[in-house]
């Protein structure tokens, strides 16, 4: 079953009921101003921090769901009927109903006896407002008299003390009413430099600013009082719940439409004492009037959105894709990129599943994010790049997460996750393949964050790499510390009490566990960076860096192999971890994953049969599950992934990010149709129809499925922010359509379905334009062994360089 429909020419999902499985939503904003919004205009809105900078209350955990958003509610002052046209909060019948999530904006269309409405809502460029543009049509024969009242909760800023600290907050919010824009200015008193606004482009006819008298005692946001009696009561906030609703008053002839702007904005003025000087209780105007002025008027909102809708156009022009499969086209034309970007500019932190006050932006997972938008914005990967690696400890050593405001590592959460430091030397490695810019190795990044300590960031990649080098286990395998790729395999468990094994879930990270994991990602992070070390002309290193990954894969071929399939980990005592020895947990796909992605095994049959095992034993129709069999109870000395009932998350749950890492895997053996197979297995598009299953939005990834041990096996959770958008991208558009960025050039290396035919794409690449036709005879399974290149015969699948700005003409045949 579907509940709506993808409009591949606008971009755009189109949401056909308000009653979704869950709140399906959007994101809007680009830079540094943020929000979420639901197809029933639920959601919350935020400055760069979701958590320190929050602007509007959200309630996540609350009934009905999908509390808090951006309001509107009209009202028949006629009859005195009133209803919201994004339905909810009031959820009243509505004739139609119709909401459009595009890219970076979000429209939500409705009707109700007679009276039509459109609200888009947008962020434009370089603004930190959001504009919400109201449409209200009379489709009656005779003239209405109608009310729009505007809603929004003001959230007191750090969103965790909104939340908990009542004995304070009840007391501190402020707002200020001026010419009709309502200033929310909590903590101005202090800091004097940030506040909100919400301004209304019509005359008022009232406003509200205090919740409860807004709202009526002991009534939600489906029946305001306000609303109902068809007046504001022009409340002041002091102290409880600042709010922001303007009340204006629409006469509108039959036929007639009139179009409302509402802006909701955050202002930091420059900390100068003299513009606004200490004990100044009123907020400063000066600077942020224009804005609002500006933004008010219909002109610069048609033109802002139009700048918006073109800076996606150009975006997502760098790779486009024509291939016989269109759940694929759309997801690589534009979901799938789009979602990239998401989780570059979110990280983890907001969305349906994650609160944004829990998490700061992840080591790996920021690592991770950038492969899938590296080609969109290569300056912006650059600057993040160097934030992250100023975050690294001098023993090459990671803080896991560290906070988006002040990018300096996060000291409660600490570092230990041993394989945090090498997803930086594969973070570099992509951007270096994408973009040629050398340079970046030579600039000089701090660690964490003490300028006194700057090196090269080569040298950070280099220490990154001896960090696993310098803690290598019983088996010669890496340590895990507190955990790998898989947050939740906690293997340090032990007793506090001597003698008495496995009675604390305490996770020491000083343990011997080893993980076969990172083992494999140590083989391709050594890979990358020797072919770093040859770019930048440094053959000695790169040598060095071949034979360490050799190394290793060796020992993994030792003591990580278990016959058929690559083993997991070896726990605090030495005993093995995802092999046909335990009686759960015997076969794990991250390591099946990794090792074939670094190379392990590829040329001996041990990836194919390892490829085989994971077909036999993990793959379901829903995707391919962690691991098998799931565990039945907790085990202390596993931790955390034994705390999952079965079926979901790292216990056997289909964990999305792992499966493009089979994708590539297949692909790697040259087995087109199983890779194909994989990823349309999870590709949201393609699980369109099962909807009521899924659950979440079938325009993006989740990222997990629930597994084939759950009750539920199909349903999605934790949809949004998840390293599947930028693997799956990789997945894709890399081996299985095979164009990939490379030391040296674009490689045209694709690995297809046999029942293709071919496809065409464009890839913009260093200043180039490539128009790639690849072709093959159906049922044929192989590879490319030379490109033509504006007719010209090119031996290999790598494309020779050609001048900036040129258009080159790509044609590629597969051969048996
Ligand atoms: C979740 C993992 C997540 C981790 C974050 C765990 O509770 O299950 O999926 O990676 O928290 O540290
Ligand atoms: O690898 C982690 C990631 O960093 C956060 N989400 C879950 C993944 C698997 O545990």
């Amino acid at each position: 079953m579907r509940y709506g429909h993808f409009d591949d020419e606008r971009r755009e999902y189109v949401i056909g009921q308000p009653d979704t499985p869950l709140p399906w939503i959007n994101y809007l904003g680009t830079e540094e101003y943020f929000g979420i919004v639901s197809n029933t205009a639920g959601g919350y809105s935020f400055y760069r921090d979701a958590r320190l900078r929050r602007l509007t209350r959200y309630r996540y955990n609350n009934v009905p769901l999908d509390s808090g958003g951006r309001y509107v509610y009209l009202r028949d002052n006629g009859s005195g009927d009133f209803w919201s046209p994004s339905w909810q909060p009031t959820r009243s019948e509505l004739d139609a109903y119709e909401c459009r999530h595009g890219l970076s904006y979000t429209t939500i269309a409705s009707a109700r006896g007679g009276i039509r409405s459109e609200t888009l809502y947008f962020v434009p460029l370089r603004e930190n407002l959001e504009v919400w543009r109201v449409r209200v049509t009379n489709e009656r024969d005779a003239a209405a008299d109608l009310s729009l009242f505007s809603a929004i909760e003001f959230c007191l800023w750090d969103a965790q003390d909104d939340a908990t600290n009542y004995q304070r907050n009840y007391s501190t919010g402020q707002v200020e009413l001026v010419d009709g824009v309502i200033y929310h200015k909590t903590e101005y008193r202090e800091r004097r430099d940030h506040f909100a606004y919400f301004a209304c482009s019509e005359p008022l006819a009232g406003y509200d600013t205090q919740r409860g008298t807004f709202l009526g005692p002991y009534r939600g946001w489906d029946r305001p009082a306000a609303v109902e009696r068809g007046q504001s009561f022009d409340s002041v906030a002091h102290g409880w719940a600042p709010m922001g609703s303007h009340h204006v008053r629409l006469s509108l002839a039959p036929g007639e439409t009139r179009e409302v702007i509402f802006l909701l904005g955050y202002w930091e003025n420059p900390r100068d004492a003299k513009f606004d000087p200490p004990g100044s209780q009123t907020v400063n105007k000066t600077l942020v009037r224009p804005v609002i002025e500006r933004w008010l008027t219909p002109e610069a909102v048609a033109g802002g959105f139009a700048e918006l809708r073109a800076s996606w156009d150009s975006m997502l022009a760098v790779m486009q894709v024509n291939s016989p499969d269109t759940d694929t086209d759309r997801m690589v034309n534009i979901w799938n990129a789009y979602q990239s970007m998401v989780t570059f500019n979110m990280s983890r932190s907001a969305s349906s599943f994650e609160s944004g006050i829990g998490r700061g932006m992840g080591f790996r997972d920021s690592n991770q994010d950038l492969l899938g938008f590296v080609h969109i914005v290569p300056e912006r990967a650059r600057q993040r790049i160097l934030d992250i690696a100023a975050t690294q400890l001098p023993t090459g050593g990671a803080y896991h997460q560290y906070q988006p405001l002040t990018k300096r590592g996060n000291n409660d959460i600490g570092s230990g996750f041993n394989d945090d430091p090498l997803w930086l030397i594969t973070g570099v490695a992509a951007y270096l393949k994408e973009t040629g810019d050398l340079s970046i190795l030579d600039e000089q990044v701090p660690y964490d964050n003490d300028e006194s300590a700057a090196t090269p960031l080569y040298e950070h990649l280099q220490r990154s790499l001896r960090y696993t080098l310098d803690r290598l286990g019983p088996h010669g395998l890496p340590l895990i510390g507190r955990a790998d790729w898989n947050d939740c395999l906690n293997l340090n468990c032990f007793s506090e009490t001597p003698g008495e094994p496995f009675q604390t879930t305490e996770n020491k990270d000083g343990g011997v566990a080893e993980s076969v994991f990172i083992a494999g990602l140590f083989a391709l992070a050594a890979r990358e960076l020797a072919g770093i070390a040859e770019a930048c002309d440094r053959p000695a290193d790169a040598a060095e860096y071949r034979s360490a990954g050799e190394k290793m894969a060796g020992t993994i071929a030792e003591h990580g192999w278990d016959g058929a399939w690559f083993r997991r980990a070896f726990d605090y005592h030495g005993n093995v971890i995802g092999s046909g020895e335990n009686d759960e947990g015997q076969i794990f796909i991250e390591p099946q994953g990794m090792c074939i992605i670094g190379g392990v095994g590829v040329e001996n049959g041990m990836a194919v049969q390892a490829l085989a095992s994971v077909r036999e034993r993990l793959a379901t129709e829903h995707g391919i599950v962690l691991q098998q069999p799931a565990y039945s109870r907790y085990r202390v000395e596993l931790g955390e992934i034994s705390s999952y009932p079965p079926g979901y998350k790292e216990n056997a749950g289909v964990f999305c990010h792992t499966n493009p890492w089979l994708m590539i895997a297949e692909a790697m053996v040259g087995n087109g149709d199983g890779a194909f197979d994989y990823y349309r297995r999870i590709n949201p598009s393609a699980r369109e129809n099962i909807s009521e299953l899924h659950r979440c939005e079938p325009y993006v990834y989740a990222q997990m499925i629930a597994g084939k041990d759950a009750p539920t096996h199909g349903e999605a959770k934790n949809s949004w922010l998840t390293g599947t958008a930028a693997w799956n991208y990789v997945a894709i558009t890399q081996w299985i359509l095979g164009i990939r960025p490379d030391f040296g050039g674009l490689r045209i290396d694709p690995v297809l379905p046999a029942a293709w035919e071919g496809f065409s794409a464009s890839r913009k690449f260093q200043g180039i334009t490539y128009d790639i036709t690849v072709r093959k005879a159906a049922g044929v399974r192989g590879r490319v062994r030379h490109l033509m290149v504006d007719g010209r015969r090119v031996e290999g699948n790598q494309l020779p360089p050609a001048p900036a700005g040129s258009v080159v003409r790509v044609e590629a045949v597969i051969e048996e």
